[in-house]
């Protein structure tokens, strides 16, 4: 898969995609990544990326121009793979827009700064708008890093367990269990019996359990999409009623 990424700081990708699982699938020729300064498509002496807004008000815009040139330039006038800009306005970034995305052969991302980029690069250049989340960051480059990797991960062969991206958390749409590893006591803090117990049947079903009871604890909005079985929902409603008594004496 090929990304071409389109941003004022391009080196501040350098430090995770030349390490990590991204910078593997770089090596074995399962993700070719490229790195475009938009500011060398600027044609003025001063190389201006940025102008005041049309109707005041605080904050920078990003000029169209040097945008188009530089997706233009490289892509092709209209390019032909989706050009997706990183905004706070754009659709939430989820595991099934991670799995969607993995599907293509190309990407550009388009990483934002200062107030935002002129309309008319949305209007006429962007195919798509990602947001990571409900938060505030300084720019788009730490979101186009976000889906960069979520999407390389899902590449076949990047993942040293073809399984792997099947057994996420999210994919199967609970959190995970807890998980140990030696020493059997660290500090005193001793790891669960029955995971050393060699019953895989027990295992499961307690690590099942515990995968069911954080959901229930931490993102119950997860546990409403989950596919339980009748004694999984018979589990959760007998912990509803645990906590329905506790508040009560409470
Ligand atoms: C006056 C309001 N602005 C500042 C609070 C809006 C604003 C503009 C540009 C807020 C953040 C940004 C820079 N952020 C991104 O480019 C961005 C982002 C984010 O901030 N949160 C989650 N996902 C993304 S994707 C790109």
């Amino acid at each position: 898969m090929r990304f071409d990424i389109f941003t004022l700081f391009p080196e501040v990708f350098h430090p995770y995609i030349d390490v990590s699982i991204i910078a593997r699938a770089r090596e074995r020729g399962l993700a070719e990544i490229y790195l475009h300064n938009i500011r060398d498509w600027t044609t003025d002496k001063h190389h201006v990326v940025d102008d005041e807004p049309y109707g005041g008000g605080g904050g920078m815009v990003m000029k169209p121009e040097p945008i188009f040139k530089a997706v233009e330039g490289v892509l092709g006038s209209p390019p032909t793979c989706p050009v997706i800009l990183l905004t706070p306005q754009g659709r939430p970034f989820t595991q099934a827009v991670a799995r969607e995305l993995a599907q293509q052969p190309h990407l550009a991302l388009l990483c934002g700064r200062y107030e935002g980029v002129d309309e008319r690069v949305r209007q006429h250049l962007v195919t798509d708008e990602i947001s990571i989340g409900d938060y505030v960051l300084t720019g788009g480059e730490l979101a186009a890093m976000v889906v960069l990797d979520a999407v390389t991960r899902l590449l076949p062969g990047v993942l040293g367990d073809p399984d792997a991206p099947a057994k996420d958390s999210h994919a199967a749409g609970l959190l995970e269990h807890p998980h140990y590893t030696r020493p059997p006591v660290f500090r005193g803090w001793e790891v669960p019996e029955v995971l050393r117990s060699g019953d895989h049947g027990r295992i499961a079903r307690w690590r099942r359990e515990q995968s069911l009871r954080r959901t229930w604890e931490r993102r119950p909005d997860l546990l409403a999409k989950a596919e339980l079985t009748p004694e999984e929902q018979e589990l959760i409603a007998r912990w509803e009623a645990e906590r329905q008594r506790e508040a009560r004496e409470a």
